[in-house]
């Protein structure tokens, strides 16, 4: 229908979403996870103390079930109504995971703004393919999603406010999703047998806002390169995730990325027993000026000169922030 208006003309003022609407709304998903997370809230805090006030986003991350509905799409619509653009697709086979990114609609940022009012960020979706896992697995999935089928029109709102739209689980099925063992030698034992510890967190946490990512480059100070910051935030003795190395590189070398290890939250499950769960995490995007503009001058740099979108192999990674096994390591 010719008449529908393309996702790629609907920003500025014709937007079907207001700017100062949506960015309240990612203001308020931000809230959330600053209140919750103890970790990003801290290195953003010191960051901002020691660069300056004015720091960028260079994405939000979010999961989902990739199953009736709930995937991608649920939270995607959200940010295709404001003028975001669906670019690639990437794709983790062994995760059982697929994940699709979202390029920000042209609009300049909020004067002085910072965060989220900003240069708007990318955004990253990922969902489980919910057909992949084991029966009991599905069935436990299938059990909260069936039960709340209206839910998935909400995801924006749910993540926004903090509240899953389906009934908090048995800390049983949690379990059957993530499972994982205390010991940590079991835990080396048990890698093979190990279900999807995305599907777990995805479980408790919804579409909670899963990471924000400094965008380093943009930075101010010396800060601005991925090295020195890590080392800056290892020397604060703030936890990174170590696999694959803490610098995670893309085979062209132009985005480099590292995160925190997630911080936990008790969590109360519908059958009163409260466990501690893995909550959200804070990564560091620094992308390099693509080699066809190494002759642009350094004042003239803008963001579309660098290297552009995202990495599977550091991706895979990163999806670890939230892993036993990189939560149990200890620090340093
Ligand atoms: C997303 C992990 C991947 C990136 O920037 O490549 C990622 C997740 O943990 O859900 O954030
Ligand atoms: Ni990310």
């Amino acid at each position: 229908d010719s008449s529908m208006p393309s996702n790629n003309d609907t920003h500025g003022s014709s937007s079907k979403v207001a700017e100062s609407f949506f960015r309240s709304v990612l203001g308020q998903m931000e809230t959330v996870y600053l209140n919750r997370n103890p970790t990003p809230k801290s290195v953003l805090e010191l960051v901002r103390s020691v660069d300056g006030h004015q720091l960028c986003y260079d994405h939000l991350a979010f999961r989902t079930f990739g199953i009736r509905g709930y995937g991608i799409d649920s939270l995607a619509s959200f940010f295709l109504d404001y003028g975001y653009t669906p670019m690639d697709e990437l794709k983790f086979p062994a995760k059982k995971l697929r994940a699709l990114w979202f390029s920000p609609p042209d609009v300049s940022a909020i004067p002085g703004g910072s965060g989220v009012n900003g240069p708007l960020p990318r955004v990253f979706i990922s969902e489980l393919l919910v057909d992949q896992m084991s029966s009991q697995t599905q069935d436990v999935i299938k059990k909260y999603t069936q039960a709340s089928p209206n839910g998935k029109k909400y995801a924006a709102l749910s993540s926004a406010l903090g509240t899953l739209t389906w009934e908090k689980p048995l800390s049983s099925e949690f379990e059957q999703l993530a499972r994982y063992m205390a010991l940590i030698i079991l835990v080396l034992i048990d890698q093979g047998r190990k279900e999807s510890e995305y599907a777990a967190w995805t479980l408790v946490n919804g579409y909670a806002l899963n990471h924000v990512t400094i965008s380093v480059h943009r930075l101010k100070s010396t800060l601005n390169k991925i090295k020195k910051l890590n080392q800056f935030l290892e020397e604060k003795s703030f936890k990174l995730n170590s696999e694959g190395g803490v610098l995670k590189v893309s085979p062209d070398g132009g985005l480099l990325q590292s995160s925190t290890v997630a911080d936990s939250i008790s969590f109360k499950f519908s059958d009163g027993v409260t466990k501690s769960i893995p909550c959200s995490y804070i990564e560091f995007a620094e992308r390099l000026v693509l080699p066809k503009y190494q002759n642009v001058p350094e004042s003239e740099i803008r963001e579309s000169h660098r290297r552009d979108g995202f990495e599977v192999g550091n991706a895979d990674k990163i999806f670890e922030s939230t892993f036993q096994e990189q939560l149990s390591r200890r620090a340093g």
